[in-house]
């Protein structure tokens, strides 16, 4: 039985050796990007049994991509592969002020095509945990009817559904999002959201800027049936709502050098805190250690400990985001 099984689409990401305008770059190194296969990677590092499901060209990047990810010990088998529509593909643009930007290449690509029926049934019933993205949704309209039959399938077959709405405003506009994410999220037993995703995730205007808001938004959606309700709010800390109380964690002092892939660094911390039936305070603390280490190196997953690591880092924390001698 899987830990935690998940679908979405994975890129094949450039990223430059050198700052500036992207005209400029001549050397790029190619890393696998994707929101769900870095959540699955963070379980399989920690020692999970970690499903990545979804769907790639039959292309050199495709290889890539697998390679990289059953090279980290998720199960890959639930892949399939499209002769007709190409691997997606990102490039990153790192400017010298510290900005960074990404374009995107994944129009048309075979994770948007992905449909009900890709995905085998016994794979969601059969896990523990099933972890959508809101990226999914955005891709497509099969790619949106499929996370709803996933979730549905989660729910009736006793799996904890995770949603982490992760917005992608080059994918869709906060209108379009909201009452995707919004019925989404009804479905979900464990929401991990950024506090500035969190009002897409209801009839909320405005996002959550004092702690009552935040509060307030939390509680509706517990009312709404969703059991644990976690909010990143990256230097300022992390939240967890559930109906048993909240908690509050400050951010683990760290440098940070790149915070891509730190929300699913969370998540996956925060799931197998979930796993280990941990207190959720605990959860919490291990899930913002996980974010903060993310993001001590390049690349969404490069940073993210195996479970001996974590522990230490979580008995020790970094003096002030140095190092410990
Ligand atoms: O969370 C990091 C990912 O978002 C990124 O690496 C690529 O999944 C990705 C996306 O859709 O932007």
């Amino acid at each position: 039985m899987a830990d935690l099984v998940t679908l979405g689409e994975t890129m094949v990401a450039f990223d430059p050796n050198e700052t500036g305008l992207m005209r400029h770059s001549t050397l790029y190194a190619p890393r696998a990007a994707g929101s769900e296969s870095n959540v699955a990677i963070g379980l399989a590092r920690l020692g999970f049994e970690a499903h990545w499901i979804s769907r790639l060209g039959k292309d050199e990047f495709a290889e890539f991509l697998l390679r990289s990810i059953r090279g980290e010990g998720v199960d890959t088998h639930g892949v399939s592969f499209d002769a007709e529509r190409p691997t997606g593909l990102m490039f990153k643009e790192r400017l010298g002020t510290g900005e960074q930007r990404v374009y995107y290449y994944r129009r048309g690509s075979a994770a948007s095509a992905v449909k009900p029926e890709d995905v085998p049934t016994a794979a969601i019933t059969g896990a523990r945990f099933l972890f959508l993205s809101g990226i999914t949704p955005a891709l497509s309209e099969s790619a949106r009817e499929t996370c709803f039959h996933l979730a549905d399938l989660a729910k009736q077959n006793g799996v904890q559904f995770a949603l982490d709405p992760n917005l992608r405003r080059k994918l869709w506009t906060e209108e379009q999002a909201r009452p995707v994410l919004t019925a989404l999220a009804r479905k979900a037993d464990l929401v991990l959201t950024g506090r500035d995703e969190l009002a897409l995730l209801g009839p909320w205007n405005d996002q959550p800027t004092t702690d009552d808001a935040l509060q307030q938004m939390a509680h509706e959606l517990l009312e709404s049936g969703v059991k644990i309700v976690a909010v990143k709010d990256g230097a300022n800390g992390a939240y967890v709502f559930a109906p048993g109380g909240q908690h509050y964690t400050p951010a683990y002092p760290v440098t940070a050098v790149d915070t891509t892939g730190a929300g699913d660094a969370f998540d996956a911390g925060f799931i197998a805190g979930l796993l280990e039936n941990l207190p959720l305070e605990r959860c919490l603390y291990q899930a913002s250690v996980m974010g903060a280490l993310a993001t001590t190196v390049r690349g969404d997953i490069e940073g993210l400990p195996d479970m001996e690591n974590l522990r230490r880092y979580m008995e020790k924390p970094l003096q002030s985001g140095g190092h410990n001698r």
